[in-house]
């Protein structure tokens, strides 16, 4: 069964430097391989002051933003796309609860992480902001668009 264009979406899925520090990069990334979606894009990437206070802008007036920014400022992240039908609340639903204590087990947050602060992974959370985060984050050319090979591998 092909699904229709339409309800193929893109999420923009990040492996803050609590993940990349404590070694959950693989881990991570396979959960959401397995799960079925579709990677398009993938780079480890030191973010510049500028760009993480454009991702989080939402959250200017926040009391923890200036932690937020000297956390996801302070190593390299691991910048994901994904794609695939309903992938953005999938995504969502895979990694959990904003706050690790009160993720379910099973979850990315809940399985990995303790606290809000620390709490290893960011997934978009609306198709549109999807697709506004993949452009933040990616330069054109760093995205690919590709067909899995009908053929076997090995013959
Ligand atoms: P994310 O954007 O990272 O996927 O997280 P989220 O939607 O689950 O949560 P959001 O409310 O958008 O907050 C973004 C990130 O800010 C940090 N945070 N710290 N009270 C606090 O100290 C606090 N609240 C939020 C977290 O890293 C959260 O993921």
């Amino acid at each position: 069964l092909v699904a229709s264009m339409e309800e193929v979406e893109q999420t923009y899925i990040m492996i803050k430097p609590d993940g990349v520090q404590r070694g959950l990069v693989g881990e991570i990334i396979s959960r959401f391989e397995r799960k079925g979606f579709k990677l398009t894009g993938l780079k480890l990437f030191q973010c510049p002051k500028e760009l993480a206070e454009e991702h989080y802008k939402d959250l200017q007036s926040k009391p923890f933003f200036p932690k937020l920014i000297d956390y996801i400022t302070s190593g390299p992240v691991v910048c994901m796309g994904w794609e695939g039908v309903g992938v953005v609340a999938s995504a969502r639903k895979l990694i959990g609860a904003t706050n690790p204590l009160n993720a379910e087990p099973g979850t990315i947050r809940g399985d990995l992480a303790v606290q809000t602060g620390r709490n290893v992974v960011h997934g978009s959370d609306s198709p549109d902001n999807g697709k506004r985060e993949i452009g933040l984050w990616f330069k054109e050319g760093e995205l690919c668009a590709w067909t899995a090979v009908q053929e076997p591998w090995l013959v």
